[in-house]
Parts: C-alpha cells; structure tokens; sequence
C-alpha cells in the first residue's frame, strides 16, 4: 500500500540527513513520526523510525558518561605544578580560587555548585601554579573522573570548614573515601596505596571559634599532611597558603645568564628537588650533554666559580654553562 507522504514529512527527512549529533536526530526523527499519517501504508516506516529512533538513544547513552570521564579525568599540566582542591560541600573551594588565581569560579551560600573541574593559575614570586577547584565530594557521591585527575595532581589540598563544628569529620570523611579509592599519606608510603602528597587547608578562619578548632586539628594530623594551613578567602588571608604549596611541589627554580653577559633573571627552570648542573643544561639544551663545566651564583657562598656537572642545585641558583 503507498505510504502517501505529505511534503513536510520530506522537508524534515532532509533535515534529518544532514543532522549532526544523535540529539538532533532524535528530534527530527520523533518530528517525522508525528507528521506520519495514520494508515497502513505507514506502519513498517513508522517501526522503521522507532528502532532508529531507540538505536541513537541507546548509542548516546552509552557513548557520552564514558566520553565525559575521558575528557574530565586529565588536565594538562601547566607552570610549576598542579595543585588539585576537594574537599566537602560549600567548605569554600571555589572561592579559594577564585581569590586566589586569575579565574572565577562561582562560589554559592548553597552546596554543590561547583558541576565541573575548574583550572586557574596561581602566581608566587616569578612563577605560575595551576590551581583545580572541583565538585564537592561525599562518602555517597564522588564524580567518577575524580580518581584520575586526583592521582595525577602533583599535591592534593583537602579543604575543611572552621566555621562548622563537625571539622574532624570532614577531615576522617575525605581521608576515608580518599583511602577507598587507594590513596595514602605522609606515614602510610606503604606498596598498595599510591602515596599522595597532601596539604590540610582550614578555610573560614574569620569565624567564631575557628581558632580552637583549628589548634586542634593541628595537633591531631600532623602525621598525615605535610602542610596545615588556616586562612580566610573571603578575606584574602592567606598566611604561609603560597609558600607551603611551592614547598610541597619539591621543585626548585633555576636561572641561566650567558657568559661575559650581567646577572639578569629571566624566566626560571623549573626543575625537581635534587637536580643537578648536568640534569638543568640538558633540559636548557640536548647540546649541553658536552658541558664541561659550569659557574654558579647562589646569593650567598657562590659568586661565580666553577662546579661541575654533578653539583646538586638550590632553588633561585644561577648557572653559566660552558661546552
Ligand atoms: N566566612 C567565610 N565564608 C566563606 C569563606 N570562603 C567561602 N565562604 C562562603 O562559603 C560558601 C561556600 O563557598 P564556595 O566557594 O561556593 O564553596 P565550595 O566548596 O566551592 O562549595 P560547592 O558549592 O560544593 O562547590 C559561600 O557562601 C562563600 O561565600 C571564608 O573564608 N570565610
Ligand atoms: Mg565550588
């Protein structure tokens, strides 16, 4: 039997062949259902239009969580470091920031607003830190892109409220599930857990009370983090905050000058704690693998002499490198 088509069924069939996502699609396939007349004749396109129509909808569900994780669990690394937030929700991470980079990520009265990993850039000194505020987290939810990207951070930072009176439950909930997910801190560098580099972060020190709560946690977690800190974001009141993270990235900045040119610093390499003359000019250039020898400037002892290759380098060194 002719199916009988009317025009605007055409229309949109065209429509449809040129559509690009699995949601237009689905739209314009739904829209053609409905344009179908009632008969006969249209029975087998209209069964035609529901398998497409179920085929997208299970292919799109399939594809896009997976696709999501993929793309949220990995931010490329940039500047000296990357320093990853989690904490508890509305604790203030976003407002941390937001204060204390260059980007704006919307900080709320009301809890997880945060929907997404959020990068900014933190300067200390001469150098740029990379800063990632992310959803909240609870012992019944955690995104599952946050595993990921929290073992590729560099330094975790565990936020905690002052202002509340639950603090060393905020503290064992996010501890907790970070052992869950097998990560382990300062004294537990045992072989089943990937050992993390963590900071403790007490935001809201502009509360009442925050100060006791805090003295506590100090004494209580020493063992655990390797920095405990206690600022206000909303204030701008960040005590050793900056410090501490470069601390805990182990990275040390080196300059080079050329030689018979004045002391100038310019951008530094950033390079692990550790590293020695040899490691600096290699990463300066793979033609200083026949350095001869170097002279350093350190501000104090050194003021030019010679070292050679092996001599283990101090952050704000000043190398001359000579083939
Ligand atoms: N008193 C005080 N309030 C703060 C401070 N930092 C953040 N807040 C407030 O705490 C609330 C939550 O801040 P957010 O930055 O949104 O917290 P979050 O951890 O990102 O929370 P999510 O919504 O779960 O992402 C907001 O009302 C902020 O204004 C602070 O240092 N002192
Ligand atoms: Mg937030």
């Amino acid at each position: 039997m002719p199916a009988n088509l009317p025009p605007q069924y055409h229309e949109v069939e065209e429509e449809y062949r040129q559509a690009k996502t699995p949601s237009e699609k689905i739209e314009l396939l739904k829209k053609m259902l409905a344009i179908m007349p009632k008969h006969k004749g249209t029975e087998k396109i209209k069964a035609d239009l529901r398998t497409k129509i179920s085929k997208l909808n299970k292919s799109s569900q399939k594809k896009s969580p997976k696709k999501e994780v993929d793309t949220l669990s990995h931010i490329d690394k940039e500047g000296a470091g990357q320093i990853i937030l989690i904490g508890k929700p509305n604790v203030g991470k976003s407002q941390i920031i937001s204060a204390i980079t260059n980007a704006i990520s919307p900080s709320t009265p009301y809890p997880f607003a945060t929907r997404k990993p959020f990068v900014g850039m933190m300067g200390f000194e001469d150098i740029k830190i990379q800063i990632i505020d992310t959803p909240s987290i609870t012992k019944s939810f955690m995104e599952n892109y946050l595993p990921p990207l929290i073992r590729e951070a560099d330094v975790v930072a565990i936020v905690v409220d002052l202002s509340q009176e639950d603090i060393l439950e905020q503290i064992e909930e996010i501890t907790g599930i970070l052992h869950s997910e097998g990560f382990g801190f300062k004294t537990e560098q045992d072989e089943i857990i990937t050992y993390k580099k963590c900071i403790l972060i007490g935001n809201k020190n502009d509360t009442p009370k925050a100060e006791i709560r805090f003295n506590v946690l100090n004494e209580l977690y020493t063992d655990k983090f390797i920095s405990i800190l206690s600022i206000s974001a909303i204030q701008q009141n960040w005590g050793n905050l900056k410090q501490e993270i470069f601390n805990a990235l182990e990275v040390i900045r080196v300059y080079t000058k050329h030689p018979g040119k004045p002391l100038e610093k310019g951008e530094p390499f950033i390079m692990r704690k550790g590293a020695n003359v040899y490691e600096v000019a290699t990463s300066v250039h793979k033609d200083f693998e026949n350095l001869t020898f170097a002279r350093l400037w350190d501000g104090g002892n050194y003021c030019g002499q010679r070292v050679d290759r092996n001599h283990i380098l101090k952050d704000k060194d000043i190398l001359e490198l000579h083939m």
